[in-house]
Protein backbone atom coordinates (compact mmCIF):
# COMPACT_ATOMS: atom_id res chain seq x y z
CA UNK A 1 0.00 0.00 0.00
CA UNK A 2 1.34 3.57 -0.63
CA UNK A 3 2.24 5.65 1.83
CA UNK A 4 1.29 9.66 2.88
CA UNK A 5 4.09 11.69 1.55
CA UNK A 6 4.24 13.70 4.94
CA UNK A 7 3.27 11.21 7.66
CA UNK A 8 4.33 7.28 6.23
CA UNK A 9 0.65 6.20 6.96
CA UNK A 10 -1.33 4.78 4.51
CA UNK A 11 -2.29 7.36 1.79
CA UNK A 12 -5.85 7.75 0.60
CA UNK A 13 -5.48 9.62 -2.19
CA UNK A 14 -3.10 9.72 -5.01
CA UNK A 15 -2.33 12.97 -6.34
CA UNK A 16 -0.14 12.62 -9.90
CA UNK A 17 0.66 16.43 -10.20
CA UNK A 18 2.16 16.70 -6.83
CA UNK A 19 4.15 12.90 -7.72
CA UNK A 20 2.77 12.54 -3.98
CA UNK A 21 0.12 10.01 -2.17
CA UNK A 22 -1.51 11.99 1.13
CA UNK A 23 -3.41 10.39 4.21
CA UNK A 24 -6.86 12.01 4.85
CA UNK A 25 -5.51 14.40 7.49
CA UNK A 26 -2.62 15.84 5.37
CA UNK A 27 -4.61 15.83 2.01
CA UNK A 28 -7.25 18.24 3.82
CA UNK A 29 -3.85 20.28 4.90
CA UNK A 30 -2.65 20.61 1.65
CA UNK A 31 -6.31 21.71 0.64
CA UNK A 32 -6.39 24.26 2.87
CA UNK A 33 -2.75 25.42 1.77
CA UNK A 34 -3.40 25.94 -1.80
CA UNK A 35 -7.24 27.78 -1.15
CA UNK A 36 -4.96 29.87 1.39
CA UNK A 37 -2.11 30.34 -1.61
CA UNK A 38 -5.55 32.03 -3.86
CA UNK A 39 -6.63 33.79 -1.37
CA UNK A 40 -3.54 35.42 -0.13
CA UNK A 41 -2.15 36.05 -3.74
CA UNK A 42 -5.21 37.36 -5.46
CA UNK A 43 -5.77 39.46 -1.72
CA UNK A 44 -9.28 37.66 -2.29
CA UNK A 45 -10.74 38.53 0.88
CA UNK A 46 -9.58 38.55 4.79
CA UNK A 47 -11.28 38.06 8.19
CA UNK A 48 -13.03 40.37 8.53
CA UNK A 49 -14.79 40.42 5.10
CA UNK A 50 -18.03 39.49 4.93
CA UNK A 51 -18.38 36.25 2.14
CA UNK A 52 -21.30 35.29 0.23
CA UNK A 53 -21.20 32.33 -1.84
CA UNK A 54 -23.21 30.83 -4.10
CA UNK A 55 -23.88 27.07 -3.62
CA UNK A 56 -25.70 24.90 -6.14
CA UNK A 57 -25.50 21.50 -4.30
CA UNK A 58 -22.58 20.55 -6.32
CA UNK A 59 -19.26 19.23 -4.58
CA UNK A 60 -16.92 22.11 -5.44
CA UNK A 61 -19.24 25.18 -4.08
CA UNK A 62 -20.06 22.88 -0.85
CA UNK A 63 -16.74 22.10 -0.34
CA UNK A 64 -15.81 25.78 -0.57
CA UNK A 65 -18.58 26.80 1.97
CA UNK A 66 -17.55 23.99 4.38
CA UNK A 67 -13.47 25.21 3.44
CA UNK A 68 -14.02 28.86 4.41
CA UNK A 69 -16.33 27.92 7.46
CA UNK A 70 -13.29 25.27 9.01
CA UNK A 71 -10.28 28.34 8.17
CA UNK A 72 -13.16 30.76 10.12
CA UNK A 73 -13.85 33.20 7.60
CA UNK A 74 -17.41 34.55 8.01
CA UNK A 75 -19.19 33.19 5.14
CA UNK A 76 -23.21 33.10 3.97
CA UNK A 77 -24.65 30.59 1.50
CA UNK A 78 -26.95 31.82 -1.57
CA UNK A 79 -28.62 29.11 -3.16
CA UNK A 80 -30.96 29.99 -6.14
CA UNK A 81 -33.35 27.82 -7.77
CA UNK A 82 -32.96 28.02 -11.55
CA UNK A 83 -36.07 25.93 -12.15
CA UNK A 84 -33.92 22.95 -14.10
CA UNK A 85 -36.58 20.31 -13.97
CA UNK A 86 -35.85 17.81 -10.73
CA UNK A 87 -31.87 18.76 -11.10
CA UNK A 88 -32.75 22.13 -9.47
CA UNK A 89 -34.84 20.44 -6.85
CA UNK A 90 -32.68 17.67 -5.76
CA UNK A 91 -29.69 20.47 -6.06
CA UNK A 92 -31.72 22.78 -3.55
CA UNK A 93 -32.65 19.52 -0.78
CA UNK A 94 -29.01 18.74 -0.34
CA UNK A 95 -27.60 22.59 -0.23
CA UNK A 96 -30.59 23.38 2.50
CA UNK A 97 -29.75 19.92 4.51
CA UNK A 98 -25.90 20.97 5.01
CA UNK A 99 -27.15 24.97 5.68
CA UNK A 100 -29.36 23.09 8.02
CA UNK A 101 -26.49 20.47 9.55
CA UNK A 102 -24.08 23.45 10.40
CA UNK A 103 -26.49 26.05 11.08
CA UNK A 104 -25.21 28.59 8.90
CA UNK A 105 -27.25 31.09 6.79
CA UNK A 106 -28.34 30.53 3.83
CA UNK A 107 -30.11 33.00 1.18
CA UNK A 108 -32.22 31.68 -1.55
CA UNK A 109 -34.19 32.88 -4.75
CA UNK A 110 -36.68 31.04 -6.46
CA UNK A 111 -36.33 32.56 -9.76
CA UNK A 112 -39.99 31.45 -10.80
CA UNK A 113 -41.38 33.20 -7.75
CA UNK A 114 -39.48 35.96 -7.54
CA UNK A 115 -39.14 36.83 -11.67
CA UNK A 116 -41.47 34.26 -12.98
CA UNK A 117 -38.85 32.73 -15.41
CA UNK A 118 -36.96 29.67 -15.25
CA UNK A 119 -33.96 28.79 -16.86
CA UNK A 120 -34.96 26.38 -19.41
CA UNK A 121 -38.39 28.62 -20.65
CA UNK A 122 -36.28 31.67 -20.68
CA UNK A 123 -33.54 30.13 -23.15
CA UNK A 124 -35.86 28.21 -25.09
CA UNK A 125 -38.08 31.68 -25.60
CA UNK A 126 -35.08 33.69 -26.10
CA UNK A 127 -33.43 31.71 -28.13
CA UNK A 128 -30.01 31.95 -26.01
CA UNK A 129 -28.00 29.10 -25.00
CA UNK A 130 -29.23 27.73 -21.99
CA UNK A 131 -25.74 28.36 -20.28
CA UNK A 132 -25.99 31.74 -21.55
CA UNK A 133 -29.49 32.70 -19.53
CA UNK A 134 -28.43 30.41 -16.68
CA UNK A 135 -25.06 32.65 -16.48
CA UNK A 136 -26.45 36.46 -16.94
CA UNK A 137 -29.71 35.23 -14.43
CA UNK A 138 -26.59 34.22 -11.95
CA UNK A 139 -24.54 37.04 -12.57
CA UNK A 140 -27.66 39.43 -11.75
CA UNK A 141 -29.17 37.52 -8.52
CA UNK A 142 -25.30 37.10 -7.40
CA UNK A 143 -25.03 40.85 -7.66
CA UNK A 144 -28.55 41.70 -6.37
CA UNK A 145 -28.33 39.65 -3.03
CA UNK A 146 -24.78 40.48 -1.79
CA UNK A 147 -25.86 44.42 -2.27
CA UNK A 148 -29.29 43.68 -0.75
CA UNK A 149 -27.68 42.40 2.00
CA UNK A 150 -24.05 44.35 2.20
CA UNK A 151 -21.66 41.78 1.38
CA UNK A 152 -18.16 42.91 0.60
CA UNK A 153 -17.32 39.97 -1.30
CA UNK A 154 -19.25 37.07 -3.59
CA UNK A 155 -17.32 33.60 -3.77
CA UNK A 156 -17.71 31.15 -6.55
CA UNK A 157 -16.80 27.15 -6.76
CA UNK A 158 -15.12 27.47 -9.83
CA UNK A 159 -11.88 25.05 -9.73
CA UNK A 160 -8.76 24.51 -11.78
CA UNK A 161 -10.60 22.09 -14.19
CA UNK A 162 -13.32 24.57 -14.99
CA UNK A 163 -10.56 27.70 -15.25
CA UNK A 164 -8.70 25.71 -17.50
CA UNK A 165 -11.38 24.50 -19.83
CA UNK A 166 -12.16 28.10 -19.82
CA UNK A 167 -8.95 29.42 -20.82
CA UNK A 168 -8.44 26.40 -23.24
CA UNK A 169 -11.95 27.09 -25.34
CA UNK A 170 -10.59 30.71 -24.95
CA UNK A 171 -7.42 30.32 -26.46
CA UNK A 172 -8.96 28.06 -29.57
CA UNK A 173 -10.75 30.65 -30.16
CA UNK A 174 -8.17 33.49 -29.52
CA UNK A 175 -11.10 35.26 -28.02
CA UNK A 176 -8.71 37.77 -26.78
CA UNK A 177 -11.39 40.05 -24.70
CA UNK A 178 -12.46 36.87 -22.28
CA UNK A 179 -8.43 36.34 -22.23
CA UNK A 180 -7.76 39.63 -21.03
CA UNK A 181 -10.85 39.12 -18.44
CA UNK A 182 -10.48 35.74 -17.05
CA UNK A 183 -9.48 36.23 -13.74
CA UNK A 184 -10.09 35.41 -10.79
CA UNK A 185 -11.03 38.14 -8.35
CA UNK A 186 -13.12 40.74 -10.16
CA UNK A 187 -13.32 44.00 -8.05
CA UNK A 188 -15.96 45.77 -6.74
CA UNK A 189 -17.50 48.17 -8.67
CA UNK A 190 -19.70 51.31 -7.85
CA UNK A 191 -21.52 49.45 -4.54
CA UNK A 192 -21.65 45.85 -6.21
CA UNK A 193 -19.54 43.62 -4.31
CA UNK A 194 -15.97 42.09 -5.33
CA UNK A 195 -16.29 38.34 -7.40
CA UNK A 196 -13.63 35.93 -6.29
CA UNK A 197 -13.29 31.98 -6.83
CA UNK A 198 -11.05 30.88 -4.27
CA UNK A 199 -10.50 27.02 -5.44
CA UNK A 200 -8.46 27.88 -8.42
CA UNK A 201 -5.81 25.80 -7.33
CA UNK A 202 -7.84 22.68 -6.71
CA UNK A 203 -9.26 19.87 -9.15
CA UNK A 204 -12.42 19.10 -9.43
CA UNK A 205 -10.78 15.31 -8.06
CA UNK A 206 -9.82 16.89 -5.47
CA UNK A 207 -13.29 18.61 -3.78
CA UNK A 208 -15.05 15.49 -4.68
CA UNK A 209 -12.46 13.48 -2.29
CA UNK A 210 -12.72 16.63 0.33
CA UNK A 211 -16.37 16.24 0.51
CA UNK A 212 -15.74 12.15 0.79
CA UNK A 213 -13.40 12.88 3.33
CA UNK A 214 -15.18 15.65 5.83
CA UNK A 215 -18.81 13.32 4.91
CA UNK A 216 -20.77 16.32 3.04
CA UNK A 217 -23.25 14.62 0.63
CA UNK A 218 -23.36 16.66 -2.50
CA UNK A 219 -25.33 16.10 -6.10
CA UNK A 220 -23.49 13.82 -8.05
CA UNK A 221 -25.18 14.24 -11.48
CA UNK A 222 -24.16 17.45 -13.44
CA UNK A 223 -26.82 19.76 -14.62
CA UNK A 224 -28.94 18.36 -17.85
CA UNK A 225 -27.85 21.23 -19.93
CA UNK A 226 -24.28 20.58 -19.51
CA UNK A 227 -24.60 16.97 -21.03
CA UNK A 228 -22.24 17.00 -24.13
CA UNK A 229 -21.79 20.76 -24.33
CA UNK A 230 -18.10 22.19 -25.22
CA UNK A 231 -17.32 23.05 -21.94
CA UNK A 232 -17.07 19.15 -21.14
CA UNK A 233 -15.36 18.42 -24.29
CA UNK A 234 -12.53 20.87 -23.32
CA UNK A 235 -12.77 19.04 -19.88
CA UNK A 236 -12.45 15.46 -21.22
CA UNK A 237 -9.51 16.85 -23.52
CA UNK A 238 -7.31 18.66 -20.72
CA UNK A 239 -8.24 15.22 -19.04
CA UNK A 240 -6.13 13.09 -21.58
CA UNK A 241 -3.19 15.47 -21.72
CA UNK A 242 -3.05 15.27 -17.83
CA UNK A 243 -2.95 11.64 -18.03
CA UNK A 244 -0.02 11.19 -19.87
CA UNK A 245 2.09 14.76 -18.70
CA UNK A 246 0.71 14.81 -14.82
CA UNK A 247 0.94 19.19 -13.87
CA UNK A 248 -0.12 20.59 -17.55
CA UNK A 249 -3.59 21.57 -16.62
CA UNK A 250 -2.12 23.59 -13.20
CA UNK A 251 1.03 25.24 -15.40
CA UNK A 252 -1.71 25.84 -18.29
CA UNK A 253 -3.89 27.86 -16.11
CA UNK A 254 -1.31 29.06 -12.98
CA UNK A 255 0.99 29.89 -15.85
CA UNK A 256 -1.09 32.05 -17.48
CA UNK A 257 -2.10 34.25 -14.92
CA UNK A 258 1.61 34.41 -13.44
CA UNK A 259 1.98 35.97 -17.04
CA UNK A 260 -1.00 37.79 -18.26
CA UNK A 261 -1.65 39.49 -14.07
CA UNK A 262 -0.96 42.90 -15.43
CA UNK A 263 -3.27 42.77 -18.48
CA UNK A 264 -5.91 40.76 -16.93
CA UNK A 265 -6.23 43.28 -13.88
CA UNK A 266 -5.87 46.38 -16.19
CA UNK A 267 -8.81 45.15 -17.99
CA UNK A 268 -11.31 43.89 -15.32
CA UNK A 269 -10.15 47.55 -13.54
CA UNK A 270 -11.54 49.34 -16.15
CA UNK A 271 -14.93 47.70 -16.89
CA UNK A 272 -17.32 50.58 -16.94
CA UNK A 273 -20.00 50.03 -14.65
CA UNK A 274 -23.28 51.54 -15.51
CA UNK A 275 -26.45 51.07 -13.41
CA UNK A 276 -29.67 49.53 -15.44
CA UNK A 277 -32.20 52.13 -15.79
CA UNK A 278 -34.42 49.32 -14.76
CA UNK A 279 -33.25 47.07 -11.84
CA UNK A 280 -30.14 49.04 -10.75
CA UNK A 281 -27.43 46.19 -11.42
CA UNK A 282 -24.82 47.37 -13.26
CA UNK A 283 -24.33 46.87 -17.19
CA UNK A 284 -22.13 48.07 -19.44
CA UNK A 285 -23.95 50.65 -21.64
CA UNK A 286 -25.03 53.86 -20.58
CA UNK A 287 -29.48 54.22 -20.34
CA UNK A 288 -29.50 50.58 -21.69
CA UNK A 289 -31.47 47.91 -19.82
CA UNK A 290 -29.64 45.09 -18.96
CA UNK A 291 -29.86 41.67 -20.04
CA UNK A 292 -31.80 39.89 -17.40
CA UNK A 293 -34.15 42.48 -17.26
CA UNK A 294 -34.73 41.95 -21.39
CA UNK A 295 -35.23 38.31 -20.64
CA UNK A 296 -37.74 38.90 -17.68
CA UNK A 297 -39.35 40.60 -19.43
CA UNK A 298 -39.17 39.00 -22.66
CA UNK A 299 -39.64 35.76 -21.60
CA UNK A 300 -42.12 35.71 -17.98
CA UNK A 301 -45.54 35.50 -19.06
CA UNK A 302 -44.58 32.40 -21.17
CA UNK A 303 -45.58 28.38 -20.35
CA UNK A 304 -43.03 27.07 -18.79
CA UNK A 305 -41.05 24.84 -21.22
CA UNK A 306 -39.34 21.74 -19.59
CA UNK A 307 -35.63 20.36 -19.71
CA UNK A 308 -36.03 17.72 -21.78
CA UNK A 309 -37.09 20.01 -25.24
CA UNK A 310 -34.02 21.90 -24.52
CA UNK A 311 -32.11 18.82 -25.28
CA UNK A 312 -30.11 16.88 -27.66
CA UNK A 313 -30.87 13.18 -28.63
CA UNK A 314 -27.48 12.12 -26.35
CA UNK A 315 -28.04 14.77 -23.34
CA UNK A 316 -31.81 13.66 -23.90
CA UNK A 317 -30.47 9.83 -23.06
CA UNK A 318 -28.60 10.48 -20.34
CA UNK A 319 -31.27 12.75 -18.59
CA UNK A 320 -33.85 10.13 -18.92
CA UNK A 321 -31.40 7.90 -17.40
CA UNK A 322 -30.90 9.94 -14.44
CA UNK A 323 -34.17 11.45 -13.80
CA UNK A 324 -36.71 9.58 -15.79
CA UNK A 325 -38.83 9.50 -18.73
CA UNK A 326 -41.80 11.63 -18.39
CA UNK A 327 -42.13 14.40 -20.92
CA UNK A 328 -42.70 17.27 -18.47
CA UNK A 329 -39.74 17.06 -16.87
S1 LIG B 1 -26.28 25.42 -14.09
FE1 LIG B 1 -26.65 26.91 -15.64
FE2 LIG B 1 -24.41 25.57 -15.30
FE3 LIG B 1 -26.65 24.25 -15.92
S2 LIG B 1 -27.58 25.75 -17.28
FE4 LIG B 1 -25.41 25.79 -17.75
S3 LIG B 1 -24.65 27.44 -16.49
S4 LIG B 1 -24.63 23.94 -16.84
S5 LIG B 1 -22.70 25.91 -14.01
ZN1 LIG C 1 -0.08 11.86 6.43
ZN1 LIG D 1 -31.82 45.41 -15.16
Amino acid sequence: MSKCRSCGEPAVIDLARHNANFCAEHFLQLCRRQLRKAIDEFEMFDENDRILVAVSGGKDSLALWDMLIDEGFRADGLYIGLGIGDYSDASGVVTRAFAEQRGLTLHEVDLREAHGIDVPTAAYRSGRAPCSACGLTKRHLFDAVASEYGYDVLATGHNLDDEAAVLFGNTLRWDVEYLRRQAPVLPSRDGFGKKVKPLVRLTEREMAAWCILRGIDYIVEECPMAIGNRHLGYKTALNAIEETSPGSKASFYLGFLERMRPVIEQAVAHDPAVPCPSCGSPTGRSGEICAFCRLVASTSESEPVPVRMLLGKQARNVFDAQWGTSNDR
